[in-house]
């Protein structure tokens, strides 16, 4: 892990993102597909959330609420193969080149198939939180997007509006779910291993699946350690968590960029949550 280069600032700056190719292993990237579809075809056990504040009834681990798309919430707690992304030396210095301070909050995987229509437009951030001071960039939110399968045109791709972190309009309402229609936008294409790291001030979407094969993608969303906390994400918020006996197979790096769950004092009744030298009850 480095110093990343000036010109990959200069574009991620003047972009709102940059695009590694090929960044991670075929070998990962296809355990990492295997485990999506094996947690895509079964049911997950939330008992364990019931009763925790914000939980609404369309943000199950597994999200089946828009048609034609599968998402999975909270990954490692799914399969041991997704911790591998969690602090990966080729995204590392990126995030702590564009954060500062980075912390890991939640994790999801997206599933599209044919028929899903372009998503609307939206941001993590406003786009006035994104700064550079002193040739320091500040984002306090950013997005690691690996692809897991063919991101080509007509998949469902990512969209994006190059230099929108920066906007200063709004986007008028008859743009809001017209995908690469858009003024500006630009499709995010790619092929399985690339990974595309994005500002969340920057206006993105999906745009129009309309070939038959499956694309997924997998989201790893990281915030400053200043703001490491689920409020702004609050029916999202239980999937962030990472309870001890999962933690406890993290890596140092793994368990830096976790470091908030240290803090975060679960109900000890949630299964997992217990700590890890706690007697057996
Ligand atoms: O893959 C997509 O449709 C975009 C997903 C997205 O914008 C998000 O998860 O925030």
């Amino acid at each position: 892990m480095g110093e990343i280069s000036e010109a990959d600032k200069f574009l991620f700056d003047i972009q709102g993102y940059l695009i590694l190719r090929g960044a991670i292993d075929r070998d990962l990237v296809d355990a990492l597909d295997q485990a999506v579809v094996e947690n895509e075809a079964i049911e997950h056990d939330e008992s364990w959330a019931e009763g925790i504040p914000g939980v609404r009834g369309t943000h199950f681990i597994r999200d089946l609420n828009i048609e034609n798309q599968v998402r999975l919430n909270g990954l490692p707690r799914l399969d041991q193969v997704f911790d591998k992304l969690i602090a990966h030396p080729a995204i590392m210095s990126y995030l702590e080149a564009f954060i500062g301070e980075p912390q890991l909050v939640n994790t999801w995987s997206i599933s599209k198939y044919e028929g899903r229509a372009a998503t609307g437009w939206h941001n993590g951030i406003k786009a006035d939180e994104y700064l550079v001071r002193n040739g320091e960039i500040y984002s306090p939110m950013v997005n690691v997007v690996t692809m897991l399968t063919e991101n080509h045109p007509g998949d469902g791709c990512f969209c994006v509006i190059p230099g929108s972190h920066k906007r200063n309009l709004d986007l008028a309402p008859e743009w809001k779910t017209a995908g690469l229609e858009t003024p500006g936008a630009v499709e995010i294409t790619g092929d399985p291993g690339d990974v595309m790291i994005f500002t969340e001030a920057l206006t993105h979407a999906g745009s129009d699946k309309t070939t038959k094969r499956r694309r997924t993608t997998l989201q790893y969303n990281h915030v400053h350690r200043s703001r490491a906390c689920p409020m702004w994400d609050s029916h999202n918020a239980r999937h962030y968590w990472m309870p001890p006996s999962i933690r406890a197979r993290f890596s140092p790096e793994q368990k830096a960029l976790t470091h908030w769950m240290d803090y975060a004092t679960p109900d000890r009744s949630i299964s997992g949550s217990e700590r890890i030298d706690d007697p057996p009850a």
